[in-house]
């Protein structure tokens, strides 16, 4: 059958292990094609083929609920769901999701876009079902990367509390981005070599009971695999009230749904553990599967990734941070499971004593960062924005109320692109600028952003956020020079003029080139807060007409900042506001979403000649 003429999943009940394992061949290719165009999640769904195969044979979804964790692996669902025809335009604007969407097919039924939220929600429509008396499954699928979640755990102690019956599969690839961590992790490792001991031990039983003194051998062996396997059969899901079974070949079609429908048919909640191949059957995602986790386009042929020749913000702030541990060694940094994203190789490479990935754990990481710079440490934590929203409380209740040394780098800070709605990093000015005792800063160059990750470390000794986009610009390595706490500066100072726009990030450096030599003050906001009194009451003095530009949610911005300040100073100046008005951004091209919501550079510079009557 032709992948993009799939409508539903029915016709897999007819069939054949054959037929299963060539339409698997098929995905697999399909996938790769699609991918090398748009750029996805390649190697999460590679590894997970088989599995969601079987899930869609041996359940029968929308009926059945299939919850992906985090949903960045669910491509195969939508391509069983019959989406296979809008592929072209995944995670483009206006095109399907690159996660689970309710609007987008009856078969999605929860959604998501941050990790470790599946056995929750499976939890909570399980709980639904049986108030309503109806009978269906209710299926979690979670990698071993996203159990290691806080939110996975609670869910996993609700099971016994709750008591409605849920089906959890457990993606076993030993990978979260990078190689996964923690006692949980180490504790499926001993379960994936006892399910390798199994195997060998079928043929090695035949080889060895042929003598006396092998017999001998076999019988010592075996005692050692029992005792392993009583282990494994009194686990942290056993104990916790959840039947465990496996582990299964995540590659085997026949084995998996033998496997499935035993937990179909079990009375218990029960957990199938799965092991798969990250980026299975595509070599170069097979040999590094965690640069191809999620990938833009790429040469199909060669595996050649097409990248920027810029470094990245993160790049640089993480390269920046790398000489202040070459030099200074009560420096610790901590990521929660994201030592690619944040570029942090180099760090962890030459520092392994006072680097942490602490799995997907923001709320976690946050409070520990907390407790060690408490003890004459300095932590710096680079967490996405979106993903930062986790650690809310923990920001909040301790690092801010406790005044601690942590250096948070906020990764992803404004619109993010195709993965949309759920990672748009707009929301973070809005949370923190409400917190005491915090400092937000956006540097405008590499070199600001050296100069202010400098002055975080070595010019204050308290929280400070420091926000950076997703993008690449220019890196010059420069001297390190303090930005005090809370000052702005000029780009642009014109003598007798009445009209200022206020912005700060690289945003402010390409309203620069394009208002350069106009009648226009220009101002780098690089502390969002505190803001710079000096200047407003200069602003206020000389009776400027003010613009102000950020890409983030207007709510608790920067904007309104200055608009409370100038409103307790009963400041008559006219101001503009723009931003992102209180609701959710889709996903698309970064410049397509500014475009969309008339943030555009071309767009805001027009629309300030406009408000300042000024010709271009
Ligand atoms: C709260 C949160 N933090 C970080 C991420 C980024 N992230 C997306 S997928 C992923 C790894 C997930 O690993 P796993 O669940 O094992 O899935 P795999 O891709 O290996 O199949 C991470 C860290 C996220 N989505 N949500």
């Amino acid at each position: 059958m032709k992948i993009t003429d799939i409508k539903s999943p029915k016709f897999l009940k007819n069939y054949s292990t054959n037929q299963l394992n060539t339409l698997c061949s098929d995905i697999r290719e399909f996938l790769i094609d699609n991918l090398s165009e748009t750029g996805g999640h390649l190697a999460s769904n590679l590894g997970i083929v088989e599995l969601t195969v079987a899930m869609h044979y041996v359940f029968d979804s929308p009926k059945d609920k299939m919850i992906f964790d985090v949903g960045h692996q669910s491509y195969i669902h939508k391509i069983l769901t019959g989406r296979a025809d809008k592929f072209t335009s995944l995670r483009q604007l206006g095109g399907i999701s690159g996660y689970q969407k309710r609007n987008e097919s009856k078969h999605d039924p929860f959604e998501a876009g941050h990790s470790s939220t599946s056995i929750a929600a499976a939890l909570g429509f399980a709980y639904a079902r049986d108030l309503d008396n109806e009978k269906n499954d209710v299926i979690a699928i979670i990698g071993d990367g996203s159990l290691t979640g806080g939110l996975a755990f609670e869910a996993l102690n609700n099971i016994e509390t709750l008591k409605s019956k849920v089906i959890v599969i457990l993606n076993d690839n030993e990978m979260s981005i990078s190689k996964n961590v923690g006692g949980l992790s180490k504790f499926l490792k001993n379960v994936r070599l006892s399910h390798s001991y199994e195997t060998a031990s079928k043929s090695y039983k035949k080889f060895l009971t042929k003598s006396k003194l092998g017999k001998k051998l076999f019988d010592i062996s075996y005692n050692i695999k029992e005792k392993f396997k009583r282990k494994i059969n009194d686990n942290i899901f056993t104990n916790l009230n959840i039947d465990y079974l496996g582990p299964v070949d995540g590659h085997n079609i026949e084995e998996l749904i033998r496997a499935l429908k035993k937990a179909k048919n079990s009375k218990k909640s029960i957990l199938v553990h799965v092991l798969t191949k990250k980026g299975k059957g595509y070599l170069p995602a097979e040999t590094n599967a965690s640069a191809w986790h999620g990938v833009g386009s790429f040469n199909k042929e060669t595996g050649e990734l097409k990248k920027s020749s810029l470094p990245s913000l993160s790049q640089i702030v993480s390269d920046t941070v790398y000489e202040f541990m070459q030099q200074d060694d009560s420096i610790v940094t901590i990521t929660p499971a994201m030592i690619n994203g944040s570029k942090l190789e180099k760090i962890f490479k030459d520092f392994p004593n006072r680097s942490i990935d602490t799995g997907i754990t923001e709320s976690f990481a946050t409070t520990l960062a907390c407790a060690i710079s408490l003890n004459n440490k300095k932590v710096f934590l680079p967490i996405y924005s979106s993903f930062l929203q986790r650690a809310y409380d923990n920001i909040n209740h301790d690092i801010a109320r406790m005044n601690a040394h942590v250096v948070i780098g906020i990764d992803r800070a404004g619109l993010v692109g195709e993965d949309g709605e759920t990672h748009h990093g707009v929301f973070d000015i809005s949370f923190l600028n409400s917190i005491p005792n915090m400092v937000i800063c956006m540097g405008k160059d590499s070199e600001e952003i050296r100069n202010l990750l400098y002055t975080g470390f070595y010019k204050q000794d308290k929280p400070f956020c420091i926000r950076y986009e997703r993008d690449s610009i220019e890196f010059n390595k420069t001297e390190f020079k303090e930005l005090p706490v809370g000052t702005w500066k000029y780009l642009q100072k014109v003598k007798g003029c009445k009209n200022t726009v206020i912005s700060y990030g690289t945003d402010v450096s390409k309203l620069y080139e394009k208002l350069k030599d106009k009648n226009i003050n220009i101002i780098n906001a690089r502390y969002i807060k505190p803001i710079d009194k000096n200047i407003l009451k200069e602003l206020i003095r000389t009776k400027q007409k003010i613009y102000i530009y950020e890409t983030n949610i207007k709510t608790n911005s920067l904007g309104t900042n200055i608009l409370e300040y100038f409103n307790h100073k009963e400041a008559k100046n006219k101001i503009k506001l723009t931003g992102i008005d209180n609701k959710y951004i889709n996903h698309g091209k970064i410049n397509e979403l500014k475009k969309e919501l008339n943030l555009d550079i071309e767009k805001t510079v027009e629309d300030i000649y406009k408000y300042f009557n000024i010709k271009e």
